[in-house]
């Protein structure tokens, strides 16, 4: 009888290892990944009871709060400025394509109107609106996908089992109950994908709170995912390279191939490739956080990761009242104003022939190679284009042709003046 079911298991574990190894995605998911590629910029929205403390996103573990004590936070959520086509609109000006926004974070608070715990919107607050449905209906009046955080890690609910390395100063005892905690998982994913067609991605984060070697389950969920909607981007946020069954690799507060923030460093992968970043200094609200990075720097990073290839996620931290914070819409709009004149340049193109340097990146679409210069203090530029031809190379700005010279090494630009743009574009035509 062991033996059977020792079979028997070996067998289940074999199938789920051929699934996981199998992944062939479906014709409409690669077509969400080029779209996804093609989309470049998107608006990450942090927001939960957590902005009501005004200290981020991980308030409930960085003071030690009390589960029970925080939790009654939500009778008091009542964000009376919030309009989810307000939001859009904003996230729209700025020239994003999609938001993703925090269905559930760490906290294991839902902001959707779910049939597996109380704790949500609906049910625990006195606001009682579905902020999730309202969004995603505005997302679709004004033709914005939507992606949806979701936290693997919980610091609220006993099954959470066993406790992470972090939300240990919260109270709970949690018990041997995984099954039921990642079933409520999957029932919740599930409800998503359901009620709140189409998801364009599922952002995963905080796999890194188990110990290495843990379970997650992921195969079987990610499986779950792509029969629920085949075009679903599945990211997971767990600093790694991409596990089987993921359709784009993402990166926090780094560009991929960098390491300053000590989330990355991980191999690059052939996916679609997406960095999230944030505009001040946390991800939900603070209010003490004013560090807001200037609109140049944050077109810098824009067209930096385009450069190498990958989308930026940019994060807003609504306030508790409901609204963006005046000091992001105000970026958002000089973005916006910014990606009017040089989309172009940037929409729809994949890493340029030259790498990323100091001075700047390139970024191509068809025949055309847009030559970003982002800092550069020279009237000359090398680039090293051995083996194509320039036809043509003018100012993207104003279309004033740009002296080059070019031989089997590349292409010389040479300018009248230092370029002292936010971003100086050149656009080569090559043959
Ligand atoms: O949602 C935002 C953050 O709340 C969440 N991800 C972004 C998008 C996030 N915050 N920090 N992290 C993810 C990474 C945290 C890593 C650490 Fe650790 C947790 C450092 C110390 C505790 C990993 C786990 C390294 C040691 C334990």
């Amino acid at each position: 009888m062991r033996k059977h079911v020792a079979i028997l298991l070996l067998s289940l574990l074999s199938v789920t290892v051929v699934r996981a190894q199998d992944y062939v995605p479906a014709p409409e998911n690669l077509e969400a990944r080029e779209e996804f590629r093609d989309d470049k910029f998107g608006i990450f929205i942090h927001w939960g009871i957590y902005s009501m403390l005004a200290q981020g996103e991980w308030a409930m573990t960085n003071l030690n709060l009390n589960y029970k004590e925080y939790a009654k936070l939500a009778s008091g959520f009542y964000p009376s400025r919030f309009n989810a086509e307000e939001w859009v609109k904003a996230i729209a000006a700025s020239g994003a394509k999609y938001i993703c926004f925090t269905s559930r974070h760490h906290d294991g608070f839902s902001m959707w109107d779910t049939d597996y715990s109380d704790y949500n919107i609906v049910d625990a607050t006195p606001f009682k609106r579905d902020i999730l449905k309202e969004l995603s209906e505005a997302c679709q009046k004004y033709g914005i996908k939507l992606h949806l955080y979701y936290s693997h890690l919980d610091w609220y609910r006993d099954d959470y089992y066993p406790l992470g390395r972090t939300g240990r100063g919260t109270g709970r005892t949690t018990h041997g109950e995984w099954k039921t905690y990642y079933e409520f998982m999957n029932n919740q994913i599930t409800e998503l994908l359901t009620n709140y067609a189409p998801i364009r991605a599922i952002w995963f984060d905080g796999w890194w709170d188990q110990q290495p070697g843990f379970d997650w389950g992921l195969p079987e969920q990610y499986a779950m995912i792509h029969r629920l909607q085949p075009a679903c981007l599945i990211a997971n946020n767990h600093h790694q390279a991409p596990f089987e069954g993921e359709d784009i690799q993402i990166f926090e507060r780094d560009l991929p191939g960098e390491n300053t923030a000590g989330y990355s460093g991980q191999d690059i992968s052939a996916l679609p490739l997406e960095t999230c970043q944030t505009m001040n200094g946390m991800w939900g609200y603070k209010i003490t956080d004013q560090d807001y990075k200037s609109v140049p720097d944050l077109i810098h990073y824009l067209v930096r990761a385009a450069g190498r290839n990958a989308n930026l996620l940019l994060n807003v931290g609504p306030q508790p009242n409901g609204e963006l914070p005046a000091a992001a819409v105000e970026r958002m709009r000089q973005i916006g104003e910014w990606m009017q004149v040089y989309g172009e340049t940037v929409y729809g193109t994949r890493g340029g022939d030259v790498p990323p340097r100091d001075w700047g990146v390139t970024t191509r679409k068809g025949d055309k190679l847009y030559v970003h210069i982002l800092d550069l203090q020279d009237k000359g530029l090398f680039l090293p284009l051995s083996g194509q031809k320039v036809k043509s190379a003018v100012c993207f700005k104003d279309r004033r042709p740009v002296k080059f010279t070019q031989d089997k090494q590349g292409v010389l630009l040479e300018f009248d003046a230092v370029p002292a743009d936010v971003d100086y574009v050149v656009e080569l035509t090559l043959k």
